[in-house]
């Protein structure tokens, strides 16, 4: 049995997915990390850097396993299903290249514009700052979004030639295009492969489940995400 502690949120979503297209068995722990559950003492045990996903297998290969980082929790996963990650060594290292790329680049990049874009406060260090940054993020998620689309020109999946967990892994981040300040008609590509996992039952049915947790964002969460909190955690 895995106990997943989980939010709606990109990074929570690569993994319902792979445990839904799995068929493993979970259960799903709701951290609500507008309000501050993700200090909580208990959650801080599985997940030191505060932040979700993160996984508890009590039936792991040697006995009970706790991880966090959605890559590894993929990686992880892939092994104990045996399934979504190549056994033929190229395969293998061609999906773990693009599930790092997303892990490097598409996440935390695209995770900035979304931020400058939407969540910073008006001009916090000065007229120019809010700007630059929201400029310097949009241009490097619409760069990475290239390189994506150009990759899916020649390709069904992003790796492998197969469904993998680096689909897995990209696919929640591009529901958000329009908070990264991009336009999906920018990057054909991309659009039809995200029509193709999305058709997907496990993805369906996990996109069905997310619309019904959409938490209110308050001034309060803010704080909790971005301000004093964080600063004076641990
Ligand atoms: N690199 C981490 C990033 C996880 C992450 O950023 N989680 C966010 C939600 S998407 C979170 O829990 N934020 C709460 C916080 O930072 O306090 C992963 O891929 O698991």
């Amino acid at each position: 049995m895995i106990d997943l502690y989980t939010a709606a949120t990109p990074n929570g979503q690569k993994v319902h997915i792979m445990l839904e297209e799995c068929g493993l068995d979970y259960e799903m722990h709701w951290i609500d990390i507008d309000s501050g559950e993700q200090f909580a003492p208990d959650f801080l045990k599985v997940s030191p850097n505060n932040k979700i996903p993160a996984l508890v297998d009590h039936d792991g290969p040697s006995g009970k396993i706790s991880l966090f980082e959605s890559g590894a929790i993929l990686l992880y996963l892939a092994d104990k299903a045996k399934k979504f990650l190549p056994t033929e060594p190229n395969r293998k290292w061609e999906t773990i290249q693009w599930l790092m790329w997303q892990m490097g680049g598409f996440g935390p990049m695209l995770g900035q514009a979304h931020h400058f874009n939407k969540y910073a406060p008006e001009n916090p260090l000065g007229p120019v700052v809010l700007p630059y940054a929201q400029d310097r993020y949009t241009n490097e998620a619409a760069r990475l979004y290239r390189v994506l689309d150009h990759q899916l020109a020649t390709h069904d999946w992003v790796a492998a030639e197969e469904y993998t967990i680096a689909d897995m892994a990209i696919f929640p981040w591009c529901r958000l295009y329009e908070r990264q300040g991009q336009n999906i008609d920018d990057f054909p590509n991309v659009k039809r492969w995200f029509a193709l996992v999305a058709a997907r039952p496990a993805v369906a049915k996990d996109m069905n489940k997310l619309e019904d947790i959409v938490g209110e964002w308050d001034e309060e969460s803010w704080e909790v995400s971005f301000g004093a909190r964080q600063r004076t955690q641990q």
